[in-house]
């Protein structure tokens, strides 16, 4: 069950979570018309401090701007508004969910006569794919279903409607025994995991599909790139076929819920040794390191909720 306390934001002002409702009729409901962001607040020593949240704003305006959401507030102030929600519902870490959607108006495919509506909640939530999955690592198969074909569902917009795709992905993969699937694209080449984005790791270079693979352009996908550039680490967009996967070294997800979490079987083979790899170990603890407030936030990631 969702955490059931706290305040949510609609609209422009805070409701108790119990009164955070909309009608049935909203289009959104019946179309999946919404743009949404998935942003973690991290416990650090100088206090809480939201992750990387001009990327994730930029990401959901981008989202709103390819399904012609008109968003009646800036960038500037939904980064407020974001900030003051984790700071009354007074959590020190948490997820935040910001939603766009099209709200009641007419019903039919068309969106534009219904109002666009904003709400953001925040809750706590650990790790994504299972408590140990951060160090052991995950089981994971290739999906059965692809990734939307390109100009079908853009991917490069986080749209709630893309994720009956993923939840095809994640349903099949948890009925098989698997803790994540990974989908490849219209074309057969790897594409991304139900939720994260997908590295594998071949002889110290890393390997990531790029955006034409019908990814979503994560932004954790992103912290990657900085890191392993920093240590010297070569790192390319690459497409990846399918048996790539099964010969690599490594294997690793990358998501703000999945944080940087070891892939150590695909399909029942094992990758590598089989555990958290040496490459994948250097970036995400790194990563945590960062997000903990361990070391000085040197890449301006964080911004501070005061
Ligand atoms: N691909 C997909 C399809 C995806 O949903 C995510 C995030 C990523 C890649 C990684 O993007 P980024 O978070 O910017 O590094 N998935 C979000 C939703 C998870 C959910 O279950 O809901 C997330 O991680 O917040």
């Amino acid at each position: 069950m969702q955490s059931a306390t706290g305040k949510i934001w609609m609209d422009g002002e805070f409701v108790d979570y119990e009164n955070a409702t909309i009608h049935v009729l909203s289009h959104v409901v019946h179309y999946g018309s919404g743009v949404f962001e998935g942003i973690r607040c991290y416990e650090t020593r100088e206090g809480p401090a939201v992750f990387r949240l001009k990327e994730h704003l930029k990401r959901l305006y981008d989202s709103s701007k390819v399904y012609r959401m008109e968003i009646p507030y800036s960038m500037e102030e939904m980064s407020d508004v974001i900030l003051e929600t984790v700071k009354i519902n007074d959590l020190k870490s948490c997820y935040i969910r910001p939603l766009f959607y099209r709200g009641l108006g007419e019903l039919g495919v068309s969106p534009l006569p219904c109002p666009v509506k904003c709400m953001v909640a925040v809750w706590p939530w650990g790790t994504y794919l299972g408590d140990d999955a951060l160090q052991d690592g995950v089981s994971v198969r290739v999906s059965s279903w692809n990734r939307p074909a390109p100009n079908t569902f853009p991917s490069m917009a986080k749209a709630s409607g893309n994720y009956l795709n993923s939840q095809l992905m994640k349903i099949e993969a948890l009925e098989s025994g698997y803790d994540e699937a990974i989908a490849l694209d219209h074309y057969g080449y790897v594409s991304e995991g139900s939720g994260e984005n997908i590295f594998i790791v071949r002889n110290g270079v890393i390997y990531t599909p790029p955006s034409s693979s019908s990814i979503l352009p994560g932004i954790t996908r992103h912290c990657v790139f900085t890191l392993a550039r920093e240590f010297d680490i070569r790192i390319h967009q690459h497409v990846i076929p399918r048996e790539a996967l099964y010969i690599s070294d490594e294997v690793f997800f990358s998501g703000t819920a999945a944080e940087i979490t070891p892939v150590t079987k695909i399909d029942n083979i094992v990758i590598g040794q089989g555990s958290l790899g040496p490459i994948t170990e250097r970036i995400q603890s790194e990563f945590f390191k960062i997000v903990r407030g361990d070391t000085p936030d040197r890449h301006d990631w964080f911004t501070f909720v005061k």
